[in-house]
């Protein structure tokens, strides 16, 4: 995962590689490294990995994560084309409602994982993951001769998270905030501007994301939020790759990707595989559950090992299949973990030896996912 300084590559920026209204002050604040997601630029560090969870998970952060792209589908047959693109049942989302989506091919394979926001009965915004879900999704509409429009909005999400993101986000756009439940969206005005403003966020410490559809007024909320939040130590931050792997949050791209489905990435919870819905993998994904799933997402522990060694990617014993997707050092669990696809028949609770990259080897044991801290 992490390359020495010494070897990461250097990033040419270009046309190509969009910025977004906020990458400028988020470089100004301290973005230290950053990714490419959407082809556009995503602050990944700015103090250090640990001291950004460990201001995260005390204070508030605000977050640049415009390129969370809205890829919008308006028009008569929206919710059919949404629904053929998922095999989550939509038809009782209530407007004004987040949804997470899975979105599948016809061979049950995973496109990408969006937060779909029901914005009216005819118009959706699909919050994307990292892959091209506006040519996907335009192909199918055109090919099926579907009445809807499907296009990129100029909407860029910044997100509040932390423990004091209720408060800070108070502070600006009054108490009405507070009301807003759990992946639930309204409208409110920043300075006579109506903005989108969800509770949401790539982080389990809470928070809310501002759907920003105008960079100028984005800009000037962006310096809002540091200005009246400074007794709170607001700061510039981004998805913490610690926090999210502590809190299970799945990354489309590293933990999952276009070869797995979303029956072995664990989303069977979301998934309506006995509805009666017209939606493009469901015959592929019933066939799979009924032969039984080859593979699985599962959660691996490290035991006893407090420094922070880096994993093989690859070589779990006995089981050559099996990888490890995402791993980190874990604060809470005092050791390194990791999120593993692994072959179905390596259960919760087995013990097994896992490759370091440094050539050696160390225990770790299976748990299921999400994972406990105790
Ligand atoms: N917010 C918005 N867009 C996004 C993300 C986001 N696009 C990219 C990426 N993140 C999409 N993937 C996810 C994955 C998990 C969650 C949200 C988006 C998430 N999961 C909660 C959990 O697992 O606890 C709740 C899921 C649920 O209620 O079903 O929030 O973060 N705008």
């Amino acid at each position: 995962m992490a390359s020495s300084p010494a070897t990461a590559p250097r990033l040419t920026v270009s046309r190509r590689l969009r910025s977004t209204p906020f990458t400028e002050r988020a470089m100004a604040r301290g973005a230290s490294a950053f990714t490419v997601y959407n082809r556009m630029l995503l602050p990944t560090v700015f103090e250090s990995l640990e001291a950004d969870y460990r201001h995260l998970i005390s204070s508030v952060q605000v977050w640049d994560v415009g390129v969370e792209r809205q890829v919008e589908i308006r028009g008569p047959d929206a919710a059919r084309l949404v629904q053929w693109m998922t095999p989550r049942d939509i038809a009782d989302v209530q407007v004004g409602r987040c949804c997470y989506l899975p979105l599948c091919d016809a061979h049950g394979k995973l496109v990408n994982d969006p937060v779909g926001l029901k914005l009216a009965e005819d118009r959706w915004w699909l919050s994307i993951a990292d892959s091209d879900v506006e040519l996907w999704a335009d192909g199918l509409a055109t090919g099926a001769g579907l009445d809807v429009m499907v296009f990129e909005p100029a909407v860029w999400p910044l997100a509040v998270q932390g423990p004091k993101a209720e408060e800070l986000m108070s502070r600006v756009f009054g108490e009405a905030v507070r009301g807003i439940r759990f992946f639930r969206f309204e409208r409110l005005p920043f300075e006579g501007h109506p903005l989108i403003v969800a509770r949401s966020g790539w982080s389990k410490q809470g928070g809310f994301e501002i759907y920003v559809d105008d960079a100028a007024v984005g800009e000037r909320l962006h310096d809002v939020l540091f200005e009246i939040g400074a007794d709170l130590d607001v700061r510039a931050g981004c998805p913490n790759g610690i926090e999210r792997i502590e809190g299970s949050l799945l990354s489309f791209g590293n933990d999952m990707d276009g070869e797995d489905s979303p029956i072995e990435a664990g989303l069977g919870r979301v998934l309506s595989l006995d509805a009666d819905i017209a939606s493009l993998s469901l015959p592929a994904l019933r066939a799979e559950r009924a032969r039984g799933p080859v593979k699985r997402l599962a959660g691996i522990v490290v035991s006893e090992q407090p420094e922070d060694g880096a994993l093989s990617p690859f070589g779990i014993g006995g089981w050559p299949l099996s990888e490890i997707r995402s791993q980190t050092f874990s604060p809470r669990a005092g050791t390194r973990i990791g999120i593993a696809m692994l072959e179905s028949g390596l259960r919760d609770g087995s013990e097994v030896r896992v490759r370091r990259a440094d050539g050696g080897e160390v225990d770790a044991r299976v748990t299921p996912l999400p994972f406990t801290f105790d």
